[in-house]
């Protein structure tokens, strides 16, 4: 199945929205007339554009104008949205690598939504052969089926994953389980050599805003490292000590530093996983209309959709009912749409939606 270039797909271009798209982020002189609310005419609707012939001299400038604000968007996206890189993460990078020779196990934690997007390709290079446990995080918000199907994906390449739930604690027995396997390993050995025994000691890491510190929290049984719904929350390396039989680290949120998957980059904007400066919601709105178009459960998906918005997915290209959702909701102002959309995403209004298959991923051995 071929899923992933149609989200690779830029969306279409709209002036107002290239417009905007300068402004948040100090943009470029190639255009500067104010930003206009768009209106939807509706002359675009679905595959009507397709049977757009002879063009008139007016639509001509609207093509051209189209095309250069889909470009400036390209480049828009191409710097902002692939390089959010916040310097704490290049300091907590080189920390980490430090530390890691001091734990005993590497606890790495995913988003359930996007498993193979929040994939560090460096992690497996930089523990070596300590042991590596792969937490699934956010098992509420993914369903059944979908946890299925990962977790056979990591079974059949060697891993068994755990699917954790960092709020309610779902997983994390058999996370310390785990852990204590190794801890006894460590122990037998030291007495061996007339050492007294020591707690295990596991670092926690992984993309930013995954649940790396709520998990630490249950796995302690109490509150020990702040977490908080939205990127870059702990910003240093911090050793958690309660006194029992596991020492954890908690280590901000890492992405490698050449980021150039701009369709993961995306799914990590879709699910408040890097920071909201660094890209525009009206556009990360439209890919992930655009994506959960192209899932197998995209029918369900799109039900709930267009009974929320009272508009049907079907009549319109994803970025035009972005706009058609600001024109009939938010005064004509496709960003506020953008940020409601993305917003009932994470919030589970729009259902419990795993933005990725495995089929896109069959060709990787190493995960
Ligand atoms: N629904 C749901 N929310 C979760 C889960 N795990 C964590 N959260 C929430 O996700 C948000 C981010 O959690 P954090 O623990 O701060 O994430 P983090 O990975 O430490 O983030 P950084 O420190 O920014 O890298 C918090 O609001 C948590 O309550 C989960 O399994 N399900
Ligand atoms: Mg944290």
């Amino acid at each position: 199945m071929q899923l992933a270039p149609r989200s690779a797909q830029p969306v279409s271009g709209r002036r107002g929205q290239a417009v905007h798209a300068q402004q948040k982020h100090g943009g470029s002189q190639l255009l500067q007339e104010p930003p206009r609310p768009v209106k939807s005419t509706g002359r675009r609707r679905g595959k009507a554009l397709l049977r757009d012939v002879a063009l008139k001299p007016m639509e001509k400038d609207d093509e051209l104008l189209s095309q250069i604000a889909s470009d400036l968007r390209s480049a828009v996206e191409a710097t902002n949205m692939v390089q959010w890189y916040p310097g704490h993460i290049a300091k907590a990078e080189k920390n980490l690598k430090d530390q890691l020779k001091a734990v005993d196990i590497v606890l790495e934690v995913r988003d359930g939504r996007i498993p193979m997007s929040t994939r560090h390709p460096q992690i497996p290079e930089w523990i070596g052969n300590k042991p590596r446990v792969l937490l699934i995080n956010r098992k509420d918000m993914v369903g059944e089926l979908d946890r299925a199907a990962w977790s056979r994906f990591f079974s059949a390449r060697g891993h068994t994953v755990q699917w954790t739930n960092g709020n309610m604690g779902d997983g994390v027995d058999r996370v310390l389980q785990q852990a204590a396997k190794v801890g006894l390993k460590i122990n037998a050995n030291r007495t061996a050599r007339g050492l007294r025994p020591r707690p295990v000691r596991a670092v926690v890491i992984g993309f930013p805003n995954v649940g790396k510190s709520a998990l630490i929290n249950r796995l302690l049984g109490r509150r020990v490292a702040d977490s908080a719904p939205k990127p870059g929350v702990t910003r240093s390396l911090r050793w958690a000590r309660i006194g029992g039989d596991i020492d954890l680290l908690d280590a901000p949120g890492i992405i490698p530093m050449s980021f150039k998957d701009q369709i993961a980059a995306q799914r990590l904007a879709m699910c408040n996983d890097i920071g909201e400066a660094s890209y525009i919601d009206s556009l990360v709105a439209a890919a992930l209309l655009q994506t959960i178009n192209s899932l197998p459960g995209r029918k369900q998906y799109v039900r709930k959709i267009n009974e929320r918005y009272k508009l049907k997915m079907e009549d319109y290209q994803e970025e035009e009912y972005v706009h058609a959702l600001g024109d009939r909701l938010f005064n004509c102002e496709p960003e506020r749409a953008g940020q409601r959309i993305l917003k009932d995403f994470r919030n589970l209004a729009l259902g419990n939606i795993c933005l990725e298959v495995p089929q896109q991923y069959e060709h990787y051995t190493t995960v």
